[in-house]
């Protein structure tokens, strides 16, 4: 159906008009996606199958991504594009009078993680099959993904996000393959044959229904899968009919307990009594895979001592380190091996990702809790701490407190990241930086125990989706300018280096970024009702919101220029327009109320006819990853200013870079990596240094109030906070004040006059646009060492043992 044009017109309108049972002029945009949708589905079924038949003759380790989010965005527009048909499918659609790319439009975003963690992965997933590796996703189908945001009156409002609505096109469901999941009961020991064996009763059973999706990769025959479970009732619906009122009712409430599981996407600040269903959620995964990964296992092996060998399961963050006495408890209780041997296996087959520093981030899950939801799960934690704090005290007798800082289960406690250590052959950070600071300070004792286990991957991106699809244009210009075989092979992007002084290059580049922030313009024009000029400088900072990535610097930079164009009237700077765009965990009071200061300060700004349109602040509502990739193309500056040695590596800004935005930024995460490959000259760094935050932290010594005191800038910017220079209404935002004069955890007030230095310093390079331009292109030809490209062949060589394999 995709040989040539004709043929897919004329399959294309028989699908169409089959599908919905009306006149192709009456199908609606939505109808003729869903159409295209599934006719793509169809046509990879055959590598699918042929790309499962492979794996598994050839008998190839494979490796299972167990991670809670998968952020995927759209996929019809990668998959034509990874398929290298969609240029058949736009000629075809356009001689039938419909636009491919409105068509595109009506794929829901699938919204299925927070941020950074979960794009990461569906980044990797990508880059998996691209590079013909047998690797697989492992999740969750929840119903609803991230809330969506609105904004009433300046406020975030959540409401819920269902994806699910029309359908998802890209899905088959399997059921056949379905599992089930136990939680509660008791644990009774029996001994038989000399051996202790544990049996679970009066257990509440769950069903694991798996949808599996396929995985295009690039222009290869091969297609992965992404297998997303969703918990459905394990009691058949017909025996509701013979059913007393008590027992119906309890059937009920089961039904609806059981399929809370799968039904939502928990926004990470998760509250007390949302935290048992996190946990069965957490369990709900690593049980259904670990079951479905063995199965197919035994299927081609019978010796069990071989699963490291044929198999990886990486866990990303310790959201699914339950795999870790799920394995245990598979290999016990069901197959029969004794512990030592099943020990052995588990930790040879499971590594585990850590995703950052955050204390109030790292998870911890109550004994009582976990004993009562997961008792057997449980057992085995216990014993695996048993058995790792006796070896501890052999090794540092007496030092209780060092084996108390150590041990997975304390002060009621089960702390996931020790376990996760503990079990697993390799631990990884997410960029240079932090990986150091794992080693040298959250894990030290546990690096210093088992240094071998301890290594970096720097994350990257996939630089099809955010660089090739986001942005067609530049694509064009720079395979004009070196050839094509950057597509496939990023690292060539270095081609451009000798050519970045080249003038037609320049300006071709330079035209490309034009015309996508006119595209930008015109969205927040209609959108938003904001005019913006798209001669002005795009500043953007996209990302969740939090004070750890301080939005509030960024802020506080706009309030300080708007005082000074106000108190100059006469000059004029060259004209900004500042994007921000993010979402607030629904109980992160601070972080939601900094999204109504964006937009209490730029309702003032944008407003203020004096200041002559020299600044515009637009607030993108509802950010994600579809919003990413209309902003990111259309960007100048990116905004990567956390407090260093607290983003663990940043993704974001590794996409600006490819997209020819200059960075500011902080010594931190993967900043400090992106400063090495294109020279600080590059780059515009400031603030603290990651080592003099983390003495803070240890020895005091900042005094946040003293900067207010000292600094007439900021001290005025702070009252304007309180006195309603910029609050009309009856809000104010003491909530904000008093975190920084208070403590300033995040050090805004000390990186504040560094930041404003180096803002001005930006602005007066962007003055010389032909350097500008250079600096631009001197960005993107380094980008090729931030592709996920690169990340995952590291992954595959250096954690898991993986081959590709060529369907
Ligand atoms: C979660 C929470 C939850 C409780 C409140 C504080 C807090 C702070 C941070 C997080 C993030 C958890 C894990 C995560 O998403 N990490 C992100 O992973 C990205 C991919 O490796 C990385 O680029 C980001 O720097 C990192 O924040």
């Amino acid at each position: 159906m995709f040989r040539n044009v004709d043929a897919f017109k004329e399959a294309y309108l028989e699908r169409l008009v089959n599908m919905h049972g009306k006149g192709v002029e009456e199908t609606t945009p939505s109808d003729q996606y869903a159409t295209l949708g599934a006719m793509v589905r169809e046509y990879v079924s055959r590598n699918w199958i042929t790309t499962n038949d492979q794996y598994r003759d050839k008998g190839e380790k494979q490796v299972y991504y167990l991670s809670m989010e998968f952020l995927l965005g759209k996929l019809l527009k990668s998959n034509l594009m990874n398929l290298g048909i969609r240029e058949l499918c736009e000629q075809g659609l356009d001689e039938l009078g419909i636009d491919l790319d409105r068509i595109e439009e009506q794929e829901p975003d699938a919204g299925l993680g927070n941020g950074g963690l979960g794009r990461l992965a569906a980044d990797f997933l990508d880059s998996m099959a691209s590079l013909r590796l047998p690797g697989h996703g492992c999740g969750i189908r929840y119903k609803y993904g991230l809330f969506e945001q609105k904004i009433i009156d300046g406020y975030q409002v959540e409401i819920p996000d269902y994806w699910l609505r029309e359908g998802n096109v890209w899905e088959l469901r399997k059921s056949d393959k379905a599992v089930e999941v136990r939680f509660g009961g008791r644990i009774t020991s029996h001994e038989k044959n000399d051996q202790l064996t544990f049996v679970h009763e009066d257990y509440e059973p769950v069903l694991a229904v798996p949808y599996d999706m396929p995985i295009v990769g690039y222009r290869n025959q091969t297609v992965n899968s992404l297998r997303l479970w969703s918990a459905e009732s394990a009691i058949k619906d017909f025996d509701f009919n013979q059913m007393n009122d008590h027992n119906y009712h309890r059937l009920i409430e089961y039904k609806k307990a059981t399929e809370a599981i799968s039904e939502f996407l928990y926004p990470d600040d998760s509250t007390e009594e949302g935290k048992r269903l996190r946990l069965k959620q957490q369990y709900f995964l690593v049980s259904a895979n670990l079951q479905s990964i063995l199965c197919r296992f035994k299927r081609m092996n019978n010796d069990l001592s071989e699963l490291p060998n044929k198999v990886a399961i990486h866990t990303n963050d310790t959201h699914p380190v339950l795999a870790i006495p799920e394995l245990m408890r598979l290999l016990m209780d069901q197959e029969g091996l004794g512990w030592d041997e099943a020990w052995s296996i588990t930790k040879k087959t499971i590594s585990y990702t850590n995703h950052t520093l955050m204390a109030e981030a790292l998870e911890r899950w109550s004994v009582d809790l976990m004993q009562a939801l997961l008792p057997r799960i449980y057992m085995i934690i216990d014993e695996i701490n048993e058995r790792f704090c006796k070896t501890l005290w052999e090794t540092y007798p007496g030092q209780w407190e060092k084996i108390h800082h150590m041990a997975i289960i304390a002060d009621g406690y089960v702390n996931m990241a020790n376990l996760a250590v503990v079990g697993s052959y390799s631990v990884n950070g997410v960029s240079k930086l932090h990986s150091n600071i794992l080693k040298k300070e959250l894990m030290k004792p546990f690096y210093e125990w088992e240094p071998h286990k301890f290594n970096n991957k720097t994350n990257g991106i996939t630089h099809r989706r955010w660089l090739m699809y986001a942005n067609p244009d530049l694509t064009s210009v720079i395979t004009e300018a070196i050839g094509s075989t950057w597509l496939k092979n990023p690292s060539d992007l270095m081609n451009l280096q000798p050519l970045t002084n080249d003038p037609s290059l320049q300006q071709a580049t330079a035209y490309v970024k034009r015309h996508n922030k006119e595209r930008l313009s015109n969205h927040i024009a209609d959108q938003y009702g904001i005019s913006v000029d798209p001669d002005s400088i795009f500043d953007v900072q996209i990302k969740r919101m939090h004070a750890y990535k301080r939005q509030l610097l960024n802020v506080f930079h706009i309030m300080d220029l708007y005082r000074r164009i106000k108190e100059n009237p006469k000059s004029r700077i060259t004209p900004r327009t500042f994007i921000f765009g993010g979402k607030a965990a629904p109980s992160y009071h601070l972080a939601k109320s900094v999204v109504k200061l964006i937009h209490t300060i730029a309702d003032v700004i944008n407003n203020d006819q004096s200041i002559n349109d020299q600044i515009k602040v637009v607030f993108i509502r509802n950010y994600g990853v579809s919003d990413s990739e209309r902003i990111i193309p259309a960007s100048d500056i990116s905004e990567q200013i956390s407090t260093a040695s607290k983003e663990a590596s940043g993704t974001g800004n590794m996409k600006f870079m490819m997209n020819g935005a200059v960075t500011i930024g902080t010594h931190d995460g993967a900043n400090i990596e992106m400063a090495e490959a294109v020279g600080e000259d590059n780059i515009f760094l400031f603030g603290l240094k990651p080592n003099e935050v983390l003495s803070y932290y240890e020895n005091g010594g900042y005094h946040a109030r003293e900067m207010y005191n000292q600094d007439p800038r900021l001290k005025q910017i702070l009252d304007q906070l309180m006195n309603g220079t910029f609050v009309k209404e009856d809000v104010d935002f003491k909530s904000i004040y008093y975190s920084l004069i208070d403590h300033d955890e995040f050090f805004v007030l000390k990186d504040f006059s560094a930041y404003i230095d180096t803002q001005q310093r930006i602005a007066k390079a962007y003055g010389d646009q032909k350097e500008w331009r250079r600096m631009s292109l001197h960005n993107i030809a380094h980008s090729g060492k931030f592709s996920s490209d690169r990340t995952i062949h590291e992954y595959a060589s250096g954690i898991w043992q993986l081959e590709p394999v060529f369907i």
